[in-house]
């Protein structure tokens, strides 16, 4: 058996750790693949891998030998606890400075977890976002990695070789430290759900609201496609509408029901927990769920008759109105993704470059688009941007799309047709734009009901009790909070 010989290692021999075995091996990196069902192992080396540099090993103790130093090791096996079982295997075949990579969609808290343990046993460990399906993975996925910052100068030959490449650059740079490349991922995942539920709106709209027939639906997102819309999910939506077989329109035939596997929701767990208004992703997932009560909406249905008249205005008109609200809610989207990541990154001490983020969104990745180049472009301008819709071009974006918004909900509530996250887009920009919210009252039912204090405009940080009845006494609550 050879020693020192390979690169990497790679762990996990399903479909994504093959096919990033594959385009590393194309990208001239010698590739170590082992496989906790070893006759995977064999099998991969047999066929796919046929013809390739690539060496299989069947124990992890052989995988290591292999391996040049500082010797790298990537998991891509299942999140979870089949990754902490891998890393105890491996540590005492490790030493000092050398590296292991989890690719997979781990919890961002577990991947803090493993980069501060093992940075105490002299091992680098680093959590990458891997995006872009299996074909990413094959030809150039986003990449997204964060962990102990000593490992990057080790992997990042590797890491921007085999990404994808926008406009010529990598779409993959290094995010941050501990758990901040898993959470950037996480994120992306959520704006994905986000994106995906927009999509299924416009598409409820043009089917339910203007009857759209599915050759005339697939058309509307082909000419999209070519616009400011013009992303990976816009096109694949224009395919999917087109698709038959024998039987017709394939997409008429899907039951209307979606699963998850819950990165949406951790990232409205995270919304949560750092106070954020992620609005638009939370009703994305909330969608997922009405949508998995099937038989409770069918029986519903039957029972609260609603008195929908035809729409009669100008289809031609309405779709436009469609498109630009599209737009305008996908920015106030990423404008609350980008908010959480500020956000997160003061609460962990993360360097976020913003940037970066943007360009690793923008090619390779199931949310790339054309419209995350404009984004990378505000955080050139300003590193510092507080907020995407403080930003010159969204700015004038959002000018251009809001009454389009307005009049795409309009026409919605007209037909009675859900658009949760169209309409949290639009609660959310008038939320953000109003100077004078109806919080005051809130502070002042709060005093009266339970002493909470309340605070004076201008007298912002001192907090006062009144007694608003004249029975409830003088003294203000300090034990519980509503
Ligand atoms: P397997 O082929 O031996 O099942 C995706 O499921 C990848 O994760 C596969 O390579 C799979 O290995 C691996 N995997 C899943 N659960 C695992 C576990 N508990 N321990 C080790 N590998 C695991």
């Amino acid at each position: 058996m050879n020693t020192e010989v390979a690169d990497i290692g790679l762990i996990g021999l399903a479909v994504m750790g093959q096919n990033l075995i594959l385009n590393m091996n194309d990208h001239g990196f010698k590739v170590c693949a082992y496989n906790r069902t070893t006759e995977k192992v064999k099998s991969f080396i047999e066929n796919e891998a046929k013809g390739t540099q690539i060496i299989g090993a069947f124990s992890l103790e052989e995988m290591v030998r292999t391996l040049k130093k500082p010797k790298r090791v990537m998991l891509l096996v299942k999140a979870g606890s089949a990754v902490d079982e891998f890393i105890n295997k491996l540590v005492p075949h490790l030493s000092s400075g050398d590296i292991i990579i989890d690719g997979g969609n781990s919890d961002y808290h577990d991947t803090t977890r493993r980069v501060v343990e093992l940075e105490k046993k002299g091992i680098l460990f680093v959590g990458s976002g891997v995006s872009g399906g299996e074909e990413g993975a094959r030809y150039g996925p986003s990449l997204m990695p964060g962990g102990n910052p000593r490992a990057w100068p080790h992997i990042k030959n590797i890491f921007q070789a085999i990404s994808a490449k926008a406009d010529g650059e990598p779409c993959c740079d290094w995010v941050g430290e501990t758990g901040a490349g898993h959470f950037v991922k996480m994120v992306h995942n959520g704006i994905e759900y986000g994106d995906m539920q927009l999509i299924c709106e416009a598409y409820h709209i043009m089917r339910d609201g203007l009857g759209l027939n599915p050759e005339e639906m697939s058309n509307v997102f082909d000419e999209w496609n070519k616009g400011d819309l013009k992303s990976f999910l816009i096109e694949i939506t224009r395919d999917i509408l087109r698709y038959k077989n024998d039987k017709g329109y394939l997409l008429e035939r899907i039951r209307d029901t979606a699963g998850q596997k819950g990165t949406g929701k951790w990232t409205v767990n995270a919304a949560l927990e750092y106070g954020v208004p992620v609005t638009l992703i939370a009703n994305s997932v909330f969608a997922r769920f009405m949508s998995a009560l099937k038989n409770h909406r069918v029986e519903a249905s039957k029972i609260h008759k609603k008195n929908i008249k035809p729409f009669s205005g100008d289809k031609k008109q309405a779709l436009e109105h469609l498109r630009k609200a599209l737009y305008a809610a996908k920015i106030i989207s990423y404008a609350q993704g980008f908010m959480l990541l500020k956000q997160a990154a003061q609460e962990h001490n993360w360097n976020l470059n913003y940037g970066g983020i943007a360009l690793m969104w923008r090619g390779g990745c199931i949310i790339r688009s054309a419209f995350l180049g404009n984004i990378k472009q505000a955080f050139d301008k300003n590193p510092n941007l507080s907020d995407l819709l403080l930003d010159d071009f969204f700015i004038k974006v959002m000018h251009d799309c809001q009454d389009s918004l307005i009049a795409t909900l309009q026409m919605a509530l007209q037909q009675r047709i859900s658009t949760p996250t169209f309409s949290s887009a639009r609660d959310y920009y008038d939320g953000i734009t109003c100077n004078l919210s109806p919080a005051n009252l809130l502070q002042a039912m709060r005093d009266y009901f339970g002493a909470h204090t309340y605070e004076l405009m201008g007298q912002e940080g001192k907090f006062v009790h009144t007694n608003w009845t004249g029975r409830g006494g003088n003294v203000s609550a300090s034990t519980y909070d509503a």
